[in-house]
Formats: structure tokens, C-alpha cells, sequence
């Protein structure tokens, strides 16, 4: 009975998600902790693993953390949205953020792709003291600068050559000490204000 409870449970949520994408959207909104993926190096873990932080926490649906290093990073727990599959980084391509720092900072990510690739963005979205939404078209961003590939290119665009994402890695950079927080963090084909 339990078992049969926590698989209506986890329907339930996988629905929630495939709603929103149906709406063109994908929303992490951080209402638990399974927004945020177990440690990559154990994925059987508990889920809400953030390198380098303390008091890691979804309370009044935000994600909040404090540093203790001046670098933190977590990876958006796709499992619990589409197992198996990989989102469209064609349709996929404005990135919302709504987030709280008291003071100045930087976010940068990582994308992953179903061909083992990750590429980190090149330029960081700068952050300033308070609540703020942030967006950013990740088409107009390139990814990889260091990396070198065997054609050459020495940059991605978001997605790679599949243009598939299986995998959002998402990088804190403030201050040791610094409690954030992430209201969410969502991937929609429109811009604000778009319908
Ligand atoms: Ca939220």
C-alpha cells in the first residue's frame, strides 16, 4: 500500500511536469527538495545535494543555501521530471531565474547532453543585492570556450551539436557565508511577457 502511495505520489509529481511542458515550460519551483539532484558521484543519494553548503533547505518554496566557500554549484534534478529523456535545447532556450543574494554576486551553469558532452557558459549573469528575476537566451550564449574539439570549434552553442539537454548544473559565486535563495528556476520557449 505505501509502495502503491509513493508511486501515485511520484505520478502525481511527473504529471505536474509534463503540464507544464505541454505549456512550453519547464519549472523547477524548488517546493521540495527533489528540484535538486543527488550528488552526481552517488545518484542514489538523497536528492538536494549542493557542493560547498550548509543549511540546504526548500522552505516557503525557495531553495536556500549558505556558502561555505566562495563557489557552490547543484544540478536541477531532471530525473524527477522526464526519466530517461532529454529536453529540446531548440525549444528550451530562455532561462528565468528568480533569486535572492544580499549581496552582490555571480551564476554561471553547465549543460549536459545525452552525448556525454558538458559545456559551461562563458559569460556569468551578474547579480545584484535582493529579489530579482533574471533571464537570459541561451541561444545567444556560447559554451565551452576552453574546450577544443577535434574539428576545431573551440566553442558550443547551448544544446551541442545534438541540441538535446539532459542535465543543468547551476553555480553559486559569492562571498564564504552567504545564504541564497532560488524561488525557481524555469526553461520556456517564450520570453517574459510572451504568450
Ligand atoms: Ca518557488
Amino acid at each position: 500500500m505505501i509502495d502503491l502511495v509513493k508511486k501515485l505520489l511520484i505520478l502525481c509529481w511527473v504529471a505536474g511536469v509534463v503540464v507544464a511542458a505541454n505549456a512550453a515550460e519547464v519549472v523547477w519551483d524548488f517546493e521540495s527538495l527533489q528540484n535538486v539532484a543527488p550528488p552526481s558521484w552517488a545518484p542514489k543519494s538523497p536528492t538536494g545535494h549542493v557542493s560547498e553548503a550548509e543549511d540546504i533547505a526548500c522552505e516557503n518554496g525557495s531553495l536556500t543555501f549558505t556558502s561555505k566557500k566562495p563557489h557552490c554549484y547543484f544540478w536541477l534534478n531532471f530525473a524527477e521530471t522526464v526519466e530517461g529523456t532529454a529536453f529540446d535545447a531548440k525549444q528550451f532556450h530562455f532561462l528565468k531565474i528568480r533569486f535572492q543574494s544580499p549581496a552582490p554576486g555571480k551564476i554561471t551553469l553547465f549543460y549536459s547532453s545525452p552525448d556525454g558532452e558538458m559545456a559551461n557558459m562563458d559569460s556569468a549573469i551578474e547579480v545584484v543585492e535582493g529579489w530579482n528575476e533574471y533571464e537570459i537566451d541561451l541561444q545567444d550564449m556560447t559554451f565551452g570556450r576552453e574546450v577544443h574539439s577535434p574539428e576545431g570549434k573551440n566553442y558550443e552553442r547551448w544544446g551541442g551539436d545534438l541540441q538535446q539537454v539532459k542535465g543543468l548544473r547551476i553555480d553559486t559565486w559569492f562571498p564564504a557565508d552567504t545564504t541564497v535563495k532560488f524561488d525557481y528556476i524555469k526553461l520556456s520557449d517564450e520570453k517574459v511577457g510572451q504568450k
